[in-house]
């Protein structure tokens, strides 16, 4: 039977542009500073105010989250995840579910209700799309239980393959 609420939905398009969205999360690098792909894309938004927040918190680990405010985003907070590098950080589906979960339960914790991800640990850190969308979608599906006032989450794919794969998960999972 497909979900109703909270609703979990996968589009193409920016995470750094999701206007109508509580809190979107980075897939950040261990020192919280801009980098490359949606790390670099919400530190240009946000300002050089996110990096500054986010120094009294790093180092974080492989599967950790930390909040921070979004100050020039749309969106009120950033929720920073550091994924797997694949084949280095093990064990890689464990702690890239970890980031899932550890996302929403600190969204949740905020009264954050609508929360965006990348596809984290899909770009620069090498995990397999399919391999990544399907512990990313079960892990959501799995943990939403547990957070009852999230309404919406919304996974921002940067491309069509990558939406089309996280499509095909949803509905594989959502109507078993
Ligand atoms: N909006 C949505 N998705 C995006 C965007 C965007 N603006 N830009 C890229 N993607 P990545 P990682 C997709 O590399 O693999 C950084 O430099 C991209 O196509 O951003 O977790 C950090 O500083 C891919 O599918 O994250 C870290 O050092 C997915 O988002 C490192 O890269 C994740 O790609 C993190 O690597």
């Amino acid at each position: 039977m497909p979900l109703e609420y909270p609703l979990i939905e996968c589009l193409e398009g920016d995470i750094s542009a999701q206007e109508d969205i509580d809190v979107v999360v980075n897939a950040a690098n261990a020192e919280l500073r801009s980098g490359g792909g949606v790390a670099g894309a919400l530190h240009r938004r946000a300002g050089p105010q996110l990096a500054e927040a986010g120094r009294p918190l790093a180092p974080i680990r492989p599967g950790q989250a930390v909040i921070t405010p979004g100050f020039d985003l749309p969106n009120a907070h950033v929720i920073h995840c550091l994924g797997p590098v694949y084949g280095r950080d093990e064990p890689a589906p464990e702690l890239l579910a970890r980031c899932y979960r550890q996302a929403l339960m600190l969204a949740a914790e905020h009264g954050l209700w609508r929360i965006a991800f990348p596809a984290i640990s899909t770009g620069i850190f090498g995990y397999p799309l399919k391999d990544a969308a399907e512990v990313a979608l079960s892990t959501v599906l799995t943990t939403l239980p547990e957070c009852p006032g999230i309404r919406l989450v919304r996974f921002v794919l940067f491309d069509e393959a990558s939406l089309e794969v996280h499509q095909r998960w949803l509905e594989a999972l959502t109507t078993e």
